[in-house]
């Protein structure tokens, strides 16, 4: 690693982890950055250094441009990782770290400015050649030029808005009658929730599949692509469940699209990791390009697993200046891959977030499994971020043993203290369909998953009840009793010591702001140091 030794990490939880385990493989220094209310986390306990942000909320913290510039320059870091989220896709930033001669570990800023606008992208692509949802390409004035497109390209359209992505404000019209409606709709959503009020008219594919190629590409122009991930299983726009590959792309799908998305790549000018997304719609087996992430995203690990190369050491590599070490033909894909996102939210109570105090955790292992965590007994899950705490994947030899494997994983899996959504998954990992590989962005409304997981959920309490009362053998031999009356005490030590530490952390979370020096002893890095 020629030109960076140090490397600032702009971010937290799993992917902070994630990026401090690249860098250490590659013998790189790594400096975290932390607010109030991330003092124990285990990213901070991984860094080699730990430089304190600022206050819980984001914007006073891992949003704070300046401060984390300031850092970088203060403790010697050649190049700033963002992650993904927060300052991830921030082009002004990336301008920041370019003017105080700070590498930013991800595409230019023209590029992301050229992604970041996702209808000029939609034109940008369109012009030259890469398959886009048939529609406009320009803002749409008023609902009679809506009328006109739609006219056009056929119902059903879905009015966009021009400033977001995330599916915020999209409305889906079957007939004209809907129309003006649906245009003054997603007007005013675009205007509340975006900078811009502007909307666009596209046909509306019908359960389409969400497909997305991973790129690399480096500073001299090359570009190559490591196959799809299928991403379909999401919550209200929330992914929840990926794998690779996807059970509807063959080699010939795989290659166009891969192709495609290397163009898309080219045409932007970007550099570093990124995932070009398509939708996809199996009755004609056609795609489309939808838009780019211009990140690391959550789900890449998935691709890690099928083709054996670590995506973060190669944003290294390529932020150093080096040419990508691979060649397309050097690119191959073994076996299946599954990620299941474990959020810290209530699957039975309409996923709300469930933050607190971790009392039990027991990650699974054996064969095929990887797990990239946040957390740990005795951490406090926070409320000001992302509830993401833990990315559980599963490989095997084809999908049939990579489900199996993520079945056995769940199964494994013990988070206490606070709510996860891994009955959630559960309930997919056994669904037929799910099984048969027939899933679309509708699957869980389709399936009615939401409704199955809270009887999963009231199963595993009575089951889990049973299993108490078996622990109490009625008649006890000599030697039973012994361990017995061992296995007691043991149980009776680790209540006190929960009890103690939830008594801890209820008196934590309400002086977290006064006072921050008020937490767990054995779990206190003794390396965190103030930047003040
Ligand atoms: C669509 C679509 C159907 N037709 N566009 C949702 C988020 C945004 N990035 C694009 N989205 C969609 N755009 C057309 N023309 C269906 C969706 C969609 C979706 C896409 C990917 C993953 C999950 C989804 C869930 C609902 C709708």
């Amino acid at each position: 690693m020629g030109a960076i030794s140090k490397v600032l990490v702009a971010n937290r939880g799993e992917i902070a982890v994630r990026v401090i385990r690249a860098c250490k493989e590659l013998g790189i220094k790594t400096v975290a950055v932390y607010s109030d209310a991330d003092k124990n986390a285990k990213f901070v306990y991984y860094a080699d250094e730990a430089y304190y942000l600022g206050p819980s909320p984001a914007k006073e913290s891992y949003l704070n441009m300046e401060k984390i510039i300031q850092i970088a320059k203060q403790c010697g870091t050649e190049a700033i990782h963002p992650g993904y989220g927060f300052l991830a896709q921030n082009a002004k930033f990336v301008r920041l770290c370019d003017e105080n001669g700070i590498i930013f570990i991800g595409p230019p800023a023209k590029a992301q400015e050229l992604l970041g606008d996702k209808i000029g992208a939609r034109k940008t692509m369109s012009q030259a050649g890469i398959p886009i949802v048939p529609g406009s390409l320009d803002v749409v004035q008023d609902e009679k030029e809506a009328m006109r497109i739609a006219e056009d390209i056929g119902y059903p359209v879905m009015v966009k808005p021009a400033g977001g992505g995330g599916g915020i404000g999209m409305q889906i019209c079957w007939s004209p009658r809907e129309l003006s409606e649906a245009v003054k709709k997603a007007q005013a959503l675009a205007a509340s929730a975006f900078a811009r009020p502007e909307v666009y008219v596209e046909r509306y594919l019908v359960k389409p599949r969400h497909i997305e190629i991973q790129i690399l590409a480096d500073t001299k122009g090359k570009v190559i692509h490591l196959g799809e991930r299928e991403c379909s299983i999401q919550r209200r726009h929330q992914k929840l469940i990926e794998e690779a590959p996807s059970p509807v792309v063959d080699d010939e799908l795989r290659r166009k699209m891969g192709e495609t998305a290397v163009k898309v790549a080219k045409i932007a000018g970007y550099v570093s990791a990124g995932t070009v997304e398509f939708l996809f719609s199996e009755k004609d087996r056609s795609f489309y390009f939808l838009e780019v992430n211009s990140r690391v995203q959550v789900e890449h690990p998935v691709t890690e697993l099928i083709t054996g190369i670590d995506i973060v050491k190669e944003q290294l590599h390529i932020a150093s200046g080096e040419p990508l070490r691979y060649k397309q033909e050097d690119i191959t894909w073994n076996g299946h891959a599954i990620e299941c996102r474990i959020n810290a939210e209530d699957p039975v109570n309409d996923f709300l977030p469930s933050s607190g105090l971790v009392t039990n955790y027991i990650e699974p292992g054996g064969p095929g499994i990887r797990v990239d965590s946040g957390i740990y007994a005795g951490y406090t899950v926070p409320v000001f971020y992302d509830p993401l705490v833990a990315k559980l994947l599963a490989w095997g030899r084809d999908r049939s043993e990579s489900i199996s494997r993520m079945r056995r994983a769940l199964d494994e899996f013990v988070i206490e203290g606070i709510k996860t959504n891994i009955p959630f998954h559960k309930v997919v990992l056994n669904d037929e369909e799910f099984v048969k590989g027939n899933i679309s962005t509708e699957f869980i409304v389709d399936r009615n998953i939401a409704e199955r997981v809270v009887e999963l959920v009231k199963k595993e309490e009575v089951s889990r009840k049973e299993k108490l009362s078996i622990l109490t053998p009625a008649q006890l031999s000599p030697v039973e009793a012994k361990v017995f009356a061992v296995d007691k005490k043991t149980i009776a030590i680790a209540a006190a010591i929960a009890a103690y530490m939830s008594s801890r952390s209820s008196k934590n979370n309400r002086s977290q702001n006064a006072s921050n020096n008020n937490v767990n002893p054995w779990v206190m890095s003794a390396r965190v140091k103030s930047s003040s």
